[in-house]
């Protein structure tokens, strides 16, 4: 039982699970991975979140990533209070989807075309269309234990063994979906190279997490992103590089700049909205200029390039473009590191952690994970009961072992210290 004074949210909880589906309007949101209740979040500052009653977090969900910037931060807000008295939507093109496809386009050169989405979802489901469209070929290559979002093709988890037809990961996803998508393990390229030379031929592309954010935290092992691109490019797949989370999270230019390597496409999201709704997707002009109106590949949206997604994207890109800017961001999530990895080693739990740039995981296991089904064997249980004792002291996590966690600009030593003790009393009573 929670020591937390929860009596509002536990309300609005009953309320909604009247009205929603599992009361929320995200399965991650409703804590079923670690127990207990939701917050109900009543506002956000800076690094800190504050719950309908009144409780004081600090935040290192942030969203699920947007932001980056912290809550609520004033450049952001000034400049959208702004937008909304132009109003708030036009179905017409405006001058700052122009800006924003420009500074994209700056900080990911290999986008040479972008179009503006709604969401993750509709970047990567895109991506694929354009894809097949471009090759003239059905299959897409995924990894297990990457998510990229919840596109019926994309809700596939590997069949009976590796490199096999996929098979449905949802009910109301048509097996003549899944068996268009092969799931393969990560970090493995020895069976990335043997999937192409078995199905190469009739491949559209493949979709990857450069860095795997929705199992925990997993990098890429040296060589295997550097595999895929040669692989890809030798069998004429189009490699998609799905950055929803890890754009602007890694390195302002994201996975592909800190590991230099040039996807064919490549899809954003979450921090270019700067928590509005939004995703782009991108690559090759080539493979853009398929999608209508240029080309035949049919994809629209009544709201992409919002103006208001445009006009917090936009103010969010200006704060982090600053030279500054990733050397704190960086810095602090390297300190956040030491302090973890410290308080567990002195409270004598086995842990590990892992960050690229400033998003980043601890996994409760003594083994190194570098793929999902080593995060699968970590102890969730745990990481349960760490999460629950760590909201019960302000330190606000992602609810699952295999979520990342986020680092924003707002975050200071101080909020860092505080989680270091936290962290230190949680691991001691978990033990
Ligand atoms: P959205 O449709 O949720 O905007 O984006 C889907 C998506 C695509 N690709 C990657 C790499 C993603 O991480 C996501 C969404 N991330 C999850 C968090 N792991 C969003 C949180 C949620 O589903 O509520």
């Amino acid at each position: 039982m929670s020591k937390l004074n929860l009596k509002k949210s536990k309300e609005l909880f009953r309320k909604a699970k009247r009205l929603m589906p599992g009361g929320v309007n995200s399965p991650v949101r409703a804590f079923r991975a670690v127990g207990g209740i939701p917050l109900f979040i009543q506002s956000a500052k800076g690094s800190k979140i504050y719950d309908v009653d009144g409780n004081e977090y600090i935040d290192y969900v942030l969203s699920w990533g947007p932001m980056i910037l912290g809550h609520s931060h004033p450049a952001v807000i000034r400049a959208l209070r702004k937008a909304c008295e132009r109003g708030t939507s036009y179905g017409a093109p405006t001058p700052l989807e122009v800006e924003l496809a420009g500074m994209i386009r700056k900080a990911y050169p290999s986008m040479q075309v972008v179009r503006m989405v709604n969401s993750g979802t509709e970047a990567t489901m895109s991506a694929i269309r354009a894809a097949r469209g471009f090759t003239g070929r059905d299959r897409v290559m995924k990894f297990e234990g990457c998510y990229h979002g919840h596109a019926d093709g994309l809700l596939v988890k590997a069949g009976s063994g590796a490199a096999t037809f996929g098979v449905p990961d949802s009910p109301g996803v048509p097996r003549g979906y899944a068996r268009n998508t092969i799931t393969l393990p990560f970090n493995d390229l020895k069976a990335f190279r043997d999937a192409c030379e078995k199905f190469g031929d009739n491949t559209a592309c493949v979709i990857i997490e450069p860095v795997v954010g929705n199992s925990g935290c997993i990098l890429p092992r040296p060589g295997f992103l550097e595999g895929i691109r040669k692989l890809t490019s030798e069998h004429g797949i189009v490699l998609i590089f799905d950055e929803v989370m890890t754009g602007f999270r890694v390195s302002y230019g994201g996975a592909q700049k800190a590991f230099g390597i040039k996807p064919d496409m490549t899809c954003l999201g979450k921090v270019i909205g700067g928590g509005l709704p939004v995703g782009a997707y991108g690559g090759r002009k080539e493979i853009m200029r398929m999608i209508a109106p240029d080309g035949p590949v049919y994809q629209a949206g009544t709201l992409s390039g919002n103006p208001l997604a445009m006009t917090a994207g936009i103010e969010t890109l200006k704060i982090l473009s600053r030279r500054e800017t990733y050397r704190k961001l960086t810095a602090k999530s390297a300190a956040l590191e030491d302090a973890l990895k410290d308080a567990a080693g002195r409270a004598g739990v086995k842990t590990k952690f892992y960050r690229a740039g400033t998003m980043f995981c601890t996994y409760f296991t003594d083994k190194e994970v570098c793929n999902f089904t080593d995060a699968a064997n970590t102890d969730t249980e745990t990481f349960a009961k760490f999460f629950r004792k760590m909201l019960e002291r302000g330190i606000n996590l992602a609810p699952s072992a295999f979520e990342a966690g986020f680092m924003s600009l707002a975050h200071t030593q101080a909020d860092i210290n505080r989680t270091a003790r936290a962290a230190y009393q949680s691991f001691k009573e978990i033990k």
